[in-house]
């Protein structure tokens, strides 16, 4: 077998080149179209849009040569944007046409009820009987990895996609659409089995391990629109690493409290030469692999120091996502410093240079803090107009708004009756003590205080373009107290994309708090998996027995 692995240059192929590496299968990258006359089996993974892909193709005149391949019978696996492309075209750019493999067309997904882009954890459900052969290694007791907007619709509408080529389903809210289509040669997932664990590897595999496959994969007979409507949505368990240099400059994973990562003096027994020490709490790369073993969905990786220093010059931080990506499974979303900086020699390197590095290196996303902030505020000072500039917009446009998410560091702004002026009015919480507050932006991990409230914020960068907000609260970082529900509460409501509620969470039960009394995609931790207080599988078969919809520990 020739394996040939089509990278189109938007996002993480990294990591499904970590995922076949793994699997013990050797692989080619397609660099020119006679590369697709060698092939005997190709892969197209991508996320991203529908028009770059297509025009990353036609510039580079691989578009043809990938339809003659398709058409010779050799097998095909798409993934994401692979399998969006086979579609006569998608409303995401009604103009440009995909390779028309499969008669229908790509929708958005509708935002009214629920976040878009549809980003996590789903399930998959097979419409019929189906062999174990014709699976493909896809089983509907497992979840898969999901990050998309725009979706082959299942839901009885005249775009549907042709029930011969529906392989499984999945439900997000109320739509459902092909999570998988199969005909003759070609197989393609929406979902990412690269980034969905065990689970993900499986169907690489058996893939990889099959003959041709036959052209009976589903007898449309028996495929029935009357499956059970269930939203298969997962809610997220993330473990967050804080990462920096300690004082001998080794990257190590610490943890503050209220953003402050140095040792105290009071610390039962500290030595006066530990006090005032970096907290030290592992290293990024051990600690990342028990937590995907442990059943994390998710890590983040925050540099939490990077604005100190140029992130493409960060090499040990490079490294440590290179190491992550070749053992963890599930995304990864690297944070810190991702910004337009200028080298020491005067060279000018944007922000979408710093975040394709990442990418590149193995990460999924980038989480922007300090850049967002400045970014919303250039934003209200021009009226609300996007100038296409900014570190958000310019890598949404290039690797997809999922790709970006923003990482907001807000701190409680206590309002004194005396003097407060009216300002952020409808943004004000009040507590059961009388005392009233809203939520203020800070930048360079908490040091310095901004005018922007968090909803501007939040409001700000979903229309620049992030795909999700990851949420912490200076407040109570670090503190057990739980998670700020107001505050929680307060930004979910504000915006369309979705939300990873983040800091002080001291036991299960806070877990249970945050997914029943908000509306949050995820919720994320770390100093209780860093100390060990708290197992990830005891908080997900807590939120299973309460009836939250989680993903069973498997990796
Ligand atoms: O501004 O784009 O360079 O990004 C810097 C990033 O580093 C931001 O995402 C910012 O949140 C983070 N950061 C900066 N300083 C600190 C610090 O702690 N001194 N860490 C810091 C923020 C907060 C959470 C933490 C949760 C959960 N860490 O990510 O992991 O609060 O903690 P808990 O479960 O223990 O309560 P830029």
């Amino acid at each position: 077998m020739t394996l040939y692995v089509l990278d189109y240059g938007a996002g993480n192929v990294q990591s499904l080149a970590n995922s076949l590496t793994k699997l013990g299968y050797t692989f080619q990258w397609v660099k020119c179209p006679a590369d697709f006359d060698n092939a005997s089996k190709l892969i197209f993974p991508g996320v991203g849009a529908f028009q770059t892909a297509i025009e990353y193709l036609t510039d580079r005149h691989l578009l043809e040569p990938l339809r003659r391949y398709i058409s010779s019978g050799r097998p095909y696996f798409g993934i994401c944007i692979g399998l969006q492309i086979l579609f006569q075209s998608s409303t995401e750019a009604e103009s440009v046409k995909g390779l028309g493999i499969i008669p229908s067309s790509i929708e958005r997904f509708d935002d009214s009820m629920k976040a878009v882009p549809h980003m996590g954890w789903n399930r998959t459900f097979f419409v019929g009987q189906v062999t174990s052969e014709a699976t493909v290694g896809v089983s509907d007791s497992e979840a898969y990895y999901f990050v998309h907007s725009y979706k082959a619709g299942y839901d009885s509408s005249s775009s549907d996609v042709p029930a011969k080529w529906v392989h499984t389903i999945s439900q997000y809210g109320q739509e459902r659409f092909a999570s998988s289509v199969r005909h003759g040669n070609v197989f393609a997932t929406q979902f990412h089995p690269e980034k969905s664990g065990l689970a993900g590897m499986t169907v690489l595999d058996q893939w990889l391990k099959s003959s041709d496959l036959d052209n009976t994969s589903i007898p449309s007979s028996i495929i029935s629109k009357s499956l059970p409507q269930k939203d298969g949505f997962i809610r997220r368990i993330v473990a967050c690493l804080d990462v920096r240099a300690n004082d001998d400059g080794d990257l190590v994973v610490t943890k503050g409290d209220q953003y402050d990562v140095r040792e105290k003096f009071s610390s039962a027994g500290l030595s006066v030469k530990s006090a005032g020490a970096v907290r030290n709490l592992g290293k990024p790369v051990t600690l990342a692999e028990r937590y995907y073993l442990a059943g994390a969905d998710e890590i983040c990786f925050l540099n939490i120091t990077s604005f100190r220093s140029s992130p493409l010059h960060d090499q040990p931080m490079l490294a440590v996502v290179r190491a992550a990506a070749e053992k963890v499974y599930v995304p990864l979303t690297i944070g810190g410093g991702i910004k337009d900086f200028i080298d020491p020699d005067g060279t000018f390197r944007p922000a979408v240079e710093v975040a394709g590095t990442y990418f590149r290196a193995g990460a999924d996303k980038v989480s922007i803090g300090s850049d967002a902030v400045f970014a919303v505020e250039k934003l209200l000072a021009n009226n609300n107009q996007p100038t296409g500039t900014s570190s958000i917009e310019t890598i949404a446009k290039m690797y997809g708004r999922q790709a970006v998410v923003v990482s907001a560091d807000p701190k409680r702004s206590y309002i004194d009756p005396e003097t407060y002026n009216g300002q952020h009015s409808d943004e004000i919480v009040r507590g059961d003590d009388g005392k009233a507050w809203w939520y203020q932006c800070t930048v360079s991990g908490g040091r310095e205080l901004r005018e922007l409230s968090v909803i501007q914020l939040a409001r700000g960068v979903e229309l620049l373009g992030a795909g999700e907000i990851l949420l912490n609260s200076i407040d109570r970082d670090g503190t057990g107290q739980g998670f700020d529900l107001d505050l929680i509460n307060l930004v979910k409501r504000a915006v369309n994309i979705p939300v990873v509620a983040s800091s002080g969470a001291g036991s299960v039960s806070h877990f249970m708090d945050v997914f029943n009394s908000t509306k949050v995609e995820a919720a994320l931790a770390a100093g209780i998996f860093h100390r060990g207080e708290i197992k990830i599988p005891d908080i997900k078969e807590a939120l299973s027995f309460k009836g939250i919809n989680i993903r069973k520990f498997n990796t």
